[in-house]
């Protein structure tokens, strides 16, 4: 281990207070691998840097959120977590495509983590982009306690910038005391829009214009904004500039600007931005979440111009499109048409799922199960996985998934181990044909992606509404 860990504690307990994140965790280098200490536990934190108070919060090296971690493409690490929790735990490496054995879902991919045990993830780091990782176990608890942090793979040629950002996105529900809301897996979350927070989080600080990015006009910013949030959905807009996106969920995509009505960036969901900051110094500018209307808009952060002289006059030249990660294209013309249907919630149409294998209907599956969604009829524990799978996939298998969402609620659906091309939504071709591994379907609507199965093993596929996927919509996606 580089550090001693009190020593390593110290370290970051006086970075806390400032609003950037840690300077990235550095690991020694130990032959070709990098080796990386986590160790989740219960602490407190100052939400408020200005305020007297601290809440109780569970995490990752006593950060919240968690240590952000740097990588190059290609590089082999070794992740050993640590469960110092009052519960069981485990880790996911969300988006990253690694073995199968190290995608962290107990239950399926490995045994829960223990309290006072440790699980070792060791994998080579196939792509580059914006990922994060957070536990897969009782995930609708753990995460939104605080049990998340940023994982970033860097190209081998990234884009020249002037500054790489990282800001996660998250939120907590607090009492007057500010401590958490001890009201986790509730069947009115569970079958709603899910627990969302009253207060919203930037780099685990509260969110607002005191939330400054300080630049130097003339700069380029890289902006990664991840959605930690076990269920709210953000939609961002910032003014005054002109943000190019350069990727979704860690994947170059054409650049384009943003929607005028905001970026809707739902729960596991990740955007890069490129930002040419042609501000003069003193100006400021929010980063704001529109939300859902009628809601008023929320600011999140500020672009913060210093007093120093521009660094230059005109926007850099020099292109912003990130090299592709090697990502089998899928053949559309040999490709196997699959469908999964989603029913349920408290809203909408009378739905019939299948309890046991008899056909119930949803309020049934409510009172006898606590659950609330089904997935091609059928809802089951996020614990209990030992349904048969949604979808059997041949290695190599050209797919063509169709997602049609029979509820009147929205969903980022994740699928684990790949990447999936967005095609259409409710049969109206996309704009960019994105890689993501995350996919909003709004209410009513249906998503065509298609993907190459390459990656052989049992991975999930759910909503990150993490009271959804405690609720039913968490299933798995067998590829053999
Ligand atoms: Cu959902």
């Amino acid at each position: 281990m580089p550090l001693d860990r009190r020593q390593f504690f110290q370290a970051s307990a006086a970075l806390g207070a400032s609003f950037a994140l840690p300077a990235p965790l550095l690991a020694a280098e130990k032959g070709k691998e990098r080796r990386i200490d986590l160790v989740s536990s219960a602490f407190t934190v100052a939400l408020d840097p200005s305020g007297a108070s601290r809440s109780a919060v569970w995490g990752f090296n006593e950060q919240l959120p968690g240590p952000t971690l740097r990588f190059r493409r290609g590089e082999r690490v070794h992740l050993a977590v640590k469960n110092e929790l009052p519960q069981e735990t485990a880790v996911h490496w969300h988006g990253l495509r690694v073995p199968n054995a190290m995608d962290g879902v107990p239950g399926v991919t490995q045994h829960p983590i223990a309290t006072g045990g440790r699980f070792d993830y060791r994998f080579e780091l196939r792509d580059s982009g914006t990922f994060w990782y957070h536990p897969h176990q009782a995930s609708f608890e753990q995460v939104p306690r605080g049990l998340y942090g940023a994982l970033i793979v860097e190209e081998e040629k990234p884009p020249s910038v002037d500054r790489d950002e990282v800001w996660v996105l998250s939120d907590m529900k607090l009492d007057n005391q500010r401590q958490p809301v001890e009201d986790f897996g509730r069947i009115l979350d569970i079958a709603n829009d899910g627990r969302i927070g009253n207060q919203i989080l930037v780099n685990g600080l509260v969110a607002g214009s005191q939330r400054t990015l300080t630049i130097r006009s003339g700069e380029r910013l890289r902006l990664r904004l991840i959605n930690a949030a076990s269920a709210r959905f953000f939609r961002l807009a910032i003014d005054g500039h002109e943000a190019r996106i350069i990727a979704f969920d860690g994947q170059g995509v054409t650049p384009h600007p943003l929607p005028a009505g905001g970026l809707a960036l739902g729960p596991g969901m990740r955007v890069d931005l490129i930002i040419d900051c042609m501000g003069s110094p003193g100006q400021s500018f929010p980063l704001r979440d529109l939300g859902r209307p009628p809601a008023t808009p929320t600011v999140l952060g500020a672009l913060t111009y210093s007093s120093q002289p521009a660094l230059r006059s005109k926007p850099l030249a020099s292109a912003v499109t990130l090299a592709p990660n090697r990502i089998a294209e899928p053949d559309l013309a040999k490709a196997s048409d699959h469908y999964i249907i989603f029913q349920g919630g408290m809203r909408g149409s009378p739905v019939i799922g299948l309890v046991d294998g008899k056909p119930s209907r949803i309020q049934e599956i409510m009172a006898k199960q606590g659950l609330a969604w089904t997935m091609n009829y059928n809802a089951q524990h996020e614990h209990a996985l030992m349904h048969e799978p949604l979808l059997h996939l041949r290695t190599g298998e050209h797919v063509m998934l169709h997602m049609i969402n029979e509820t009147d609620f929205l969903h980022p659906m994740h699928l684990h181990g790949h990447f999936f091309r967005v095609l259409a939504v409710d049969g109206k071709p996309t704009p960019h044909r994105e890689w993501r591994d995350t996919v909003i379907m709004g209410p009513r609507q249906s998503i065509d992606v298609a993907f190459v199965a390459d990656n052989p093993g049992e991975w999930m596929y759910h909503c990150h509404i993490l009271d959804h996927a405690a609720g039913g919509m968490m299933g798995t996606i067998v590829v053999e």
